[in-house]
């Protein structure tokens, strides 16, 4: 597709602007492993102070990026698979209020007015730009999503009898779920925790905020996961060389995502009190029935990796594997490297969530170091690598210049695979050991003098810490190649093809070809899970909390 200049700086911008903050939040990543495995002594890490410094870790990687890459993705994909054109202007607008909210977020993270972390849980207290700024990246991604839907509405005028292409399904879907979700922590943020840290109102209730969060903050990483399913489901087949196994089974994982992302936040508070043991349990019940489209993805995908290989010229049980290009550079093929080593991240990531879905089991794991060990296996796992692979790709591409290196693109994302692997382990096994996820206990755990000290922990947070230096010179090499394509030679001519897959069974399965039964199914299914819940918690909360800043705490009344 030829990309006019104005949506080639729109989506180079939205890329390349996270991408440079996503440097500081890395780096800030490789500080926190160091530190807590006691390799470096100072708790001030470039200016930073810890919480500081895992808040801007947070902040930017999980929230910042995501969200820009997500948009930038829509952005060029809605023009490439529907061959229309959505409003310019509009995109601008929103590429500006997200641009805009990034600012005011950073400068609250960086002058040390908002150490709250990436869950600002009251009642720790930000100031409030860093409040405003993060509900303008909402809304600044809300009016992207809204300037597709017409698009879309055309097209679909247009063409009565086409199936709308799995890549739109996808992405529809992840913003579908995503504007649903954030309704939820909009009102946090707009009603709750702005009028606090303004001083308009002098409490909060922390437990509604809590609740508010985790029923946006649970939707929140599906956003993250869908943005790689789309790339797993509609290009991943094509660059193996094959073809997507089955549609209907790729549209139904996707509608059963609208289903079963949202009604299962309560699984990150089965230890708040004021939450009822039933409700509790009910949405364990809903995690597991989200558990059914990741299993179905991991078949699907495998027997369309299965007939890639085949088609490649592999045979016998396993011989197919030998077939796939694990090691290809040229054309799009080290695309797969990308994917192939984040799926299997993701095995592990899936299983850890297994673990702690189950309401009786996640009271062993529960803020322990186990948690961010599952999470940096899917969300650090399948979908940074998976968004990482894909700015790599799309900047080459709309730039039109060569990728410097090139055979290192394939040694990003094993390094990336074996330096998570050890890292992740780490963080899990001293979690089964009782160490705590965000504390800065001062490493007092490594002094045999202290009575805090934990000799257990010494050899999980040193594996941890070899795991995270692995990653960090992982992405070194990565963003030596992003940016040092802007000194390479111009190859190409800044046209942009994505490697869209066929499908080896094209069934037609009308149920699952249209969006809206599904959401109507959703806002009943949300009725049913968190009515009672926020109930629960209206009644089983007094008064509210006064604010609580890390940097200047005030003695709680
Ligand atoms: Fe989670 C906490 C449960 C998935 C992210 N999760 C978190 C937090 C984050 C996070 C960020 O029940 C921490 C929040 C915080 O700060 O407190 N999670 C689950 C469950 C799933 C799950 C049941 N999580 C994710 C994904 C994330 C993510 C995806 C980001 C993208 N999570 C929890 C729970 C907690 C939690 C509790 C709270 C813990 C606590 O106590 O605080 C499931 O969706 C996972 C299903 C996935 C699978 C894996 C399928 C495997 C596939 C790969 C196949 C491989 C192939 C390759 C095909 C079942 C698809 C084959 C190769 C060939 C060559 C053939």
């Amino acid at each position: 597709m030829k990309v006019d200049r104005g949506l080639r700086w729109l989506v180079l911008l939205e890329l390349l602007i996270p991408a440079a903050l996503l440097t500081l939040g890395i780096y800030h990543g490789l500080m926190q492993v160091l530190y807590r495995a006691g390799w470096i002594r100072a708790s001030e890490f470039w200016g930073l102070e810890y919480y500081q410094g895992l808040t801007l870790h947070g902040v930017v990687n999980a929230l910042v990026f995501t969200t820009f890459f997500a948009v930038a993705f829509g952005n060029i994909l809605v023009p490439y698979l529907l061959k229309m054109r959505y409003n310019m202007k509009v995109a601008w607008f929103s590429f500006a209020l997200m641009l805009t909210g990034t600012l005011f977020a950073s400068w609250a993270i960086l002058s040390r007015k908002a150490s709250v972390l990436y869950t600002f849980y009251p009642p720790l207290k930000a100031h409030p730009l860093f409040y405003i700024g993060l509900a303008l990246v909402v809304i600044g991604s809300w009016v992207a999503f809204f300037n597709w839907i017409p698009v879309y509405l055309r097209w679909r005028r247009e063409n009565p009898d086409k199936k709308t292409p799995i890549g739109i399904v996808g992405l529809f879907v992840q913003f579908i779920v995503w504007t649903i979700a954030s309704v939820a922590v909009a009102y946090e943020i707009v009603f709750m925790l702005i009028p606090w840290s303004m001083g308009w109102v002098e409490t909060v209730n922390a437990e509604l905020a809590r609740t508010l969060f985790w029923m946006f903050g649970h939707p929140l990483v599906y956003f993250w996961l869908l943005g790689a399913y789309i790339m797993y489901y509609a290009m991943l087949p094509k660059v193996a060389g094959g073809k997507l196994y089955s549609d209907f089974a790729a549209r139904l994982v996707f509608m059963l995502f609208i289903l079963f992302s949202m009604p299962v936040g309560v699984h990150h508070q089965f230890t708040d009190p004021s939450i009822g043991h039933n409700w509790k349990l009910l949405h364990t019940f809903f995690t597991y029935l989200v558990f059914i489209p990741s299993f179905l993805t991991a078949f699907t995908l495998a027997a369309s990796l299965e007939y890639a290989g085949r088609k490649n010229g592999g045979n016998g049980l396993f011989g197919w594997w030998l077939r796939l290009p694990w090691f290809r550079t040229d054309g799009n093929k080290w695309l797969f490297s990308y994917f192939i080593a984040g799926l299997f991240i993701f095995i592990f990531g899936g299983i850890s969530g297994l673990v702690q879905a189950s309401y009786s089991v996640n009271l062993l794991v529960h803020n322990t170091s186990w948690v961010p060990g599952h999470f940096h296996m899917t969300v650090a796992g399948p979908v940074f690598l998976a968004f990482t692979g894909m700015m790599l790709y799309i900047v080459h591409r709309l730039t039109g210049r060569e990728i410097p290196f090139r055979r290192f693109t394939v040694l990003v994302p094993y390094m990336w695979m074996i330096g998570i692997a050890l890292f992740s382990w780490g963080l899990m096994r001293g979690g089964l050991h009782g160490e705590p996820r965000r504390t800065n206990l001062g490493l007092s755990y490594l002094n045999p003098d202290s009575p805090l000290y934990m000799p257990d922990w010494k050899l999980y947070t040193a594996i941890t810490a070899v795991g995270g230096i692995i990653m960090f010179t992982a992405m070194l090499i990565y963003f030596i190649q992003l940016f040092g394509m802007f000194f390479s030679k111009k190859t190409g001519d800044g046209t942009i093809e994505f490697p869209i897959a066929e499908p080896y069974h094209d069934e037609n399965v009308p149920w699952v070809l249209n969006f809206r039964p599904w959401i109507i199914v959703l806002l009943i299914i949300v009725a049913i899970a968190y009515t009672p819940v926020i109930i629960d918690v209206m009644q089983s909360t007094f008064g509210g909390s006064p604010p609580y800043s890390p940097e200047n705490p005030i003695p709680l009344r």
